[in-house]
């Protein structure tokens, strides 16, 4: 779907479109269609279109599973009924004592064997060795503390072939005074072996080059670096002021730099991007995660802003992440570039904060725009003026003065300037004029 500025000379080029197959649920136009959006509360959500929903892959994990409880008890323990234990019962030892041997066929080879075990009223820990073919699994016994009163699973690496019948033995020991052991399960991993190796974890991201790595003001990474959960204090400042190169938290001029779950607090500009390929992204699943007490960007000026040099950029939530900003002037600013992800973000800005005056706002204030596209003329190639190729969705944004999701133009300086990319004839020219 294909969202444009209303002008009614649909055959020229506008210089400034976002996208060309995006879905607009709500945008403020602001200025570009003499709308003026103004309230201090409004939610804006951008939904892409169209979602697609690949198939999942299929669980390749089998497991052959012997109960414990079949096996033959001695005068050490009993078979007990247990409703939290699968097939709904356990072997229970008083004392010390081997079962008898289980046996067992897998269709598939095996590479471990996981014993599902917990401690009853127990006063020390409880311990089980594991025996399969008459050979004891492990180094030493597998142990649980006495406080371990749910399963839990130890796993033994082994090698056994499918087809052939095969035998388990399990062998309780510490097992003294009250002592109490428990024995569930066995199950045999018949997944592994004799595949191919395992293809490298899909998550691009998992030896990051800094981990929680605290960093000083103007940090620049370098090319291609991945940074887990950076930090950086421009300032304890909760208004900064509006100077761009006085408080800087990262300059990015390196391409495909990846920040996950960073913490970026007080700068004037919290994050500089002025190369391609940069990422900044919420992994709920890694450490540094932020929250809405905890935002990833707090009381930045101007939070991220993508300038002359950024394109294909992205910041957008993994493992259903999201960005939390908080308290940030304009959260989001976008002044130039294309190929653009601007997805998942959670902005607000709780309390009118006494900000640097900006022209128009005067007074106490709240954020004044949570994202802002504002392509401006002067830092667009002029091989080609346009700010192309943008996706903004599925972002939540509220507390702010002027619009929550803005598309904008800067002319760059003069009062009417042609935003439209080729020639058209004067009277299809649509201008613009900047705000007083
Ligand atoms: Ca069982």
């Amino acid at each position: 779907m294909r969202m444009r500025p209303h002008i009614k000379h649909s055959h020229t080029r506008v210089v400034l479109h976002v996208g060309s197959h995006i879905c607009v649920s709500l945008l403020c136009l602001g200025k570009v269609v003499g709308v003026r959006k103004k309230t201090g509360l409004l939610f804006a959500w951008m939904i892409l279109g169209v979602l697609l929903v690949g198939s999942l892959p299929v669980d390749a994990l089998q497991l052959a599973k012997v109960e414990a409880e079949q096996a033959t008890v001695g005068t050490w323990g009993a078979v007990v009924n247990d409703t939290t234990a699968s097939g709904g019962k356990a072997l229970r030892w008083n004392k010390p004592g081997t079962t008898g041997t289980l046996d067992f066929t897998i269709s598939e080879p095996a590479d471990s064997v996981t014993v599902y075990i917990k401690a009853g009223s127990s006063t020390s820990r409880v311990c089980v060795r594991p025996t399969v073919d008459n050979t004891a699994l492990g180094t030493q016994p597998m142990c649980v503390a006495r406080t371990q009163r749910t399963y839990v699973g130890r796993t033994f690496a082994a090698n056994f072939a499918a087809g052939s019948s095969h035998t388990l033995a399990l062998a309780g020991s510490e097992i003294t005074g009250t002592d109490r052991l428990f024995a569930d399960y066995a199950s045999f991993d018949t997944s592994g072996i004799n595949l191919p190796p395992p293809p490298p974890s899909d998550d691009p991201y998992a030896n990051p080059t800094s981990t929680s790595q605290t960093f000083t003001e103007g940090w620049t990474p370098a090319a291609s670096s991945v940074h887990l959960n950076p930090r950086i204090t421009c300032s304890a400042d909760p208004t900064p002021p509006n100077v761009a190169s006085a408080e800087r938290g990262v300059n990015v001029v390196n391409q495909n730099v990846v920040l996950i779950n960073p913490q970026i607090k007080g700068c004037s500009v919290g994050i500089l991007v002025r190369a391609g390929g940069f990422k900044l992204l919420a992994d709920k699943s890694k450490i540094g995660y932020a929250s809405a007490d905890s935002p990833a960007l707090l009381s930045n000026y101007k939070g991220v802003v993508f300038d002359q040099g950024a394109f294909g950029y992205e910041v957008k939530g993994l493992n259903g992440g999201e960005l939390f900003m908080r308290n940030n002037y304009i959260p989001v600013n976008l002044q130039a570039g294309y190929d653009c992800l601007i997805a998942d973000t959670d902005i607000d800005h709780p309390k009118p904060l006494d900000w640097d005056p900006t022209g128009r706002l005067s007074g106490i204030r709240r954020a004044k725009v949570g994202i802002k596209a504002r392509a401006d003329y002067t830092l667009l190639p002029a091989s080609d003026r346009s700010f192309h190729d943008c996706t903004i969705r599925s972002n939540n944004v509220a507390g702010f003065e002027e619009e929550g999701i803005s598309l904008d133009a800067n002319g760059g300086g003069s009062d009417a300037v042609t935003l439209v990319q080729g020639s058209p004839r004067p009277s299809q020219r649509w201008t613009q004029r900047r705000t007083p």
